[in-house]
């Protein structure tokens, strides 16, 4: 398997998905639905719905009911980066290249544009109840991906972040607000595949321990980006965190000691993943992507 090759194939099909719910632009609200729909096709990675099949595969699951909280999860996302974009948040006038949804349609659109892409996330994974095929697992698949996003999860991690802007934090803080903001997104992505295929209680902790660990390391190796990265390759310009007075973990380990920090986390991951009932060479090669990624 190559890897990268692998990866473009696997995300080239999740973007065929989330495009197929996205809305028409078509009647008086047309405007907000061409920021959404924007904003979606800005691009990216798509590695939390390409996460998200592979854990359904990973589990045995065959069906068809990944596909629409695939491209839930994906709007969720895309939301967020919208409004972390805003001249509120952290006035970034790049996203993926491209100019960044309020540069194009102003702050106004762009907050209701992320405002809509959320509720269309949850009407999109309600679809999946729309499918002749088993849904039993649909409601715990829901509820992960509400819990997930909101104040307990990613929401939460943002606040605690915009409080924490020019301030001197502890660890703990800092280490809250990596697993919120950022790895409680790739939780879901692979607790809502594994769940809809059927995985209990105890492998969907297993699995939210796993992730928990690589979403931090995630983070850590875009804190690295933020500092070291190439701003061609990110689409965005990188000094972003010292703009905005944030501490990371390049601020308070060095560059050095954050890229150690980021392999030990993945080593740890690697072998926590040994204990699931199951196993994938291609999430094994993503472990380490996450953190040796250029973008
Ligand atoms: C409610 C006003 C309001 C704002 C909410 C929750 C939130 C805004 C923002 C948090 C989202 C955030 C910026 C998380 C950081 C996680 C992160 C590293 C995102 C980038 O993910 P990639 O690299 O992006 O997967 P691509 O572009 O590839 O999709």
């Amino acid at each position: 398997m190559i890897f990268s090759e692998e990866l473009r194939k696997k995300a080239g099909e999740a973007e065929k998905i989330i495009e197929a719910y996205l809305p028409e632009e078509e009647g008086e609200q047309k405007t907000v639905i061409g920021a959404m729909n924007y904003s979606v096709r800005l691009g990216g990675k798509r590695l939390r719905p390409v996460i998200m099949r592979e854990f359904y595969s990973m589990y045995g699951g065959t069906g068809k009911a990944v596909e629409p909280f695939m491209a839930a999860l994906e709007m969720i996302h895309t939301y967020s980066l919208v409004h972390d974009d805003l001249p509120v948040m952290d006035n970034d006038l790049l996203r993926r290249g491209k100019p960044s949804t309020h540069a194009v349609y102003g702050a106004g659109m762009a907050t209701l544009a992320g405002d809509g892409l959320l509720n269309l996330a949850f009407e999109t994974a309600l679809t999946a109840f729309d499918l002749n095929e088993d849904v039993s697992n649909v409601p715990a698949a829901l509820k992960i991906l509400a819990e997930k996003a909101g104040y307990r999860g990613m929401l939460g991690g943002q606040v605690v972040d915009v409080e924490s802007e020019g301030k001197s934090i502890s660890w703990d803080t800092l280490k809250f607000i990596h697993e919120k903001k950022t790895a409680c997104m790739l939780e879901s992505a692979a607790m809502i595949g594994a769940c809809l295929a059927g995985a209990g209680e105890e492998e969907l902790k297993k699995i939210e321990d796993l992730l928990r660990l690589l979403g931090v390391a995630f983070q850590v190796r875009d804190d690295i980006l933020d500092v070291t990265g190439d701003e061609a390759l990110l689409g965005k310009p990188v000094g972003s965190d010292e703009k905005n007075k944030k501490i990371t973990y390049v601020s308070l380990l060095g560059l050095p000691g954050a890229k150690e920090e980021a392999e030990r986390m993945t080593e740890e991951a690697l072998s926590l993943a040994k204990g699931l009932s199951t196993h994938s060479d291609f999430f094994d090669a993503l472990m380490r992507f996450l953190v040796e990624r250029e973008n």
